[in-house]
């Protein structure tokens, strides 16, 4: 017997491995590189200007590329219980991910590209001397190899759903709202996500793919020019889903575990369909609440970006939390640290929403934005809510794949990264409040206390994820050899 219920076939188990290991070890490394940015700011270093919005840019670029490739291995993992997927189609991604990391990496440190991840049109080619054309040539260039493995990694994605379901309007259960058929015969709920993940991505990767390129013509052929508005729209319209939809992937972990931790079904009920209906529609169109400050936007596109912000999320989000609290109250669920992580995923993802709800409100947005209230917020369910989900599978991965026990030392990083996470986050949202302006190199005195807070909380919440990740590697190998006890009689993990 292996895995408890889940049926994986072990070549899967080994497919994800490598890039959850990679998503981990990568994640750890950008945290490091964030506390350097801190200690800058808390002027405890002195780092060259140029090195500040390298790293920045390497930060948020590789935070959320990391993530995302972890969170594409959860789904690719429960997927393969439910259709028939092309692994080949995960390595050609792996491998387009693997040479767009290198080709940014290079022409982030070896060509001082500092654009930061929005390298929003005409920057990369106007940097006032900070960087050459190589610089923002492979940077941009490696961008869109990593958007196009994705971009492929989707598309199958969608055809074997499509193949198995006979369409998305299918795989998305409206038949099952409508009444056609019946609530128990209802996609299961990791395929429901799996299509809106596919439908928004796809949406995303086409947008950031044809800015991309545009920006690249641009740099050699400087005539050839852009509508800012428009380079503007696409961006934050492909940066916003695709972020997003870190979370959408990394929430089938919920799904699958809690019923196997618990012993009762996650089933779709029909709330539960309407609410991934709902946000696939408001996560592709709800972008514009990047925009808010942008006079030049149509009104009722930024009225949009303002409305149904506050919506966007919170339909899964409210089936997500509350189906998790109600599954579990009174379950006798043994709390491991896979089932901690996955309960704090949902608690991160509940309090993080919160700050970003009140910063998607337009008077509000114009004292907030740009100042660190906003990384204050997405660093809330970045940090505690979709980086626990991908914890969660590797702790996951190394309990059930390859039979590792719980030590004091998991449940200590746990607690560590939770404190380490939420007093990060605190001191953006406080140096927020005192309007602290975002994306400064440099900050004067008054500034300055704040930063020294995050200094020690994101070294104690850094030094956790290297315990994760170390914990991982050295025993990732055995995943998908050995077998795993699984008590058959209460079909639930004792
Ligand atoms: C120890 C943990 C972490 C530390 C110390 C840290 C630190 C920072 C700092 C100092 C900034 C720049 C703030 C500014 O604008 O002045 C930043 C930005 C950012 N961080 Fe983190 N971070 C951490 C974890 C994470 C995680 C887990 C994620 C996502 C998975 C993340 C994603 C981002 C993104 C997307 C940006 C925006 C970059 C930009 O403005 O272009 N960070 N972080
Ligand atoms: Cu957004």
């Amino acid at each position: 017997m292996d895995n408890p219920l889940v049926k994986i076939n072990p070549m899967t188990k080994r497919l994800v491995t490598f890039p959850v290991l990679m998503s981990g070890l990568f994640i750890f490394l950008m945290m490091a590189f964030g506390v350097i940015m801190l200690l800058n700011q808390a002027n405890m270093i002195q780092i060259n200007m140029g090195m500040f919005y390298q790293l920045m840019t390497i930060h948020g670029t590789g935070m959320i590329g990391f993530a995302a490739l972890g969170a594409a291995g959860i789904m690719w993992y429960f997927l393969s219980q439910y259709v028939e997927l092309n692994r080949r189609v995960f390595q050609i991604n792996l491998i387009l991910f693997l040479l767009g990391v290198v080709s940014v990496l290079v022409g982030i440190f070896k060509y001082d590209f500092a654009g930061g991840w929005t390298f929003l049109y005409p920057l990369p080619a106007m940097s006032g001397g900070m960087w050459a054309e190589a610089g923002a040539t492979l940077y941009l260039g490696g961008m869109l190899l990593i958007g196009c493995g994705f971009l492929l990694l989707f598309l199958e994605v969608s055809r074997a759903i499509i193949s198995k379901y006979g369409s998305f309007a299918q795989s998305l259960g409206w038949p099952h709202i409508f009444g056609l058929r019946k609530e128990e015969d209802a996609p299961p709920p990791t395929v429901v996500a799996s299509t809106m993940v596919s439908i928004v991505n796809i949406t995303a990767l086409i947008a950031g793919a044809a800015i991309l390129v545009m920006s690249l013509i641009n740099l050699y052929n400087p005539s050839f020019t852009i509508d800012p508005l428009l380079a503007k729209n696409l961006i934050y319209a492909f940066g916003h889903i695709f972020a997003n939809s870190i979370i959408y992937m990394g929430v089938i972990l919920v799904y699958e575990m809690l019923p196997r931790y618990t012993g009762r079904p996650w089933k779709s009920y029909k709330i539960f369909l309407i609410a991934w209906t709902l946000s696939t529609i408001f996560t592709i169109i709800i972008y514009p609440h990047h925009l808010l400050m942008d006079f030049v936007m149509p009104n009722w596109m930024l009225i949009i970006g303002q409305v149904l912000s506050y919506m966007n999320g919170l339909p899964v989000l409210i089936v997500t939390a509350y189906g998790a609290l109600m599954i579990v109250y009174r379950s006798g669920i043994k709390w491991d640290v896979t089932s901690s992580f996955i309960m704090l995923s949902m608690f991160g993802w509940v309090i993080g929403v919160i700050p970003a709800i009140i910063d998607a409100t337009i008077i509000v947005n114009q004292v907030m934005h740009n100042t660190q209230w906003v990384p204050g917020h997405f660093h809330l369910y970045m940090g505690i809510g979709a980086t626990a989900m991908i914890i969660g599978f590797m702790f996951y991965l190394t309990k059930f794949d390859a039979n590792r026990t719980d030590q004091e030392i998991d449940r200590a990083s746990f607690w560590s990264f939770i404190i380490g996470i939420l007093g990060l986050s605190a001191s953006f949202l406080y140096s927020g409040q005192i309007s602290t302006p975002r994306r400064w190199a440099e900050h004067v005195p008054e500034w300055i206390a704040p930063n020294i807070i995050g200094v020690i909380f994101g070294t104690i919440a850094t030094l956790a994820m290297l315990v994760f990740v170390f914990r991982f590697i050295v025993i990732s190998h055995k995943i998908g050899k050995s077998e795993t006890s699984f008590d058959e009689s209460t079909r639930k993990i004792s």
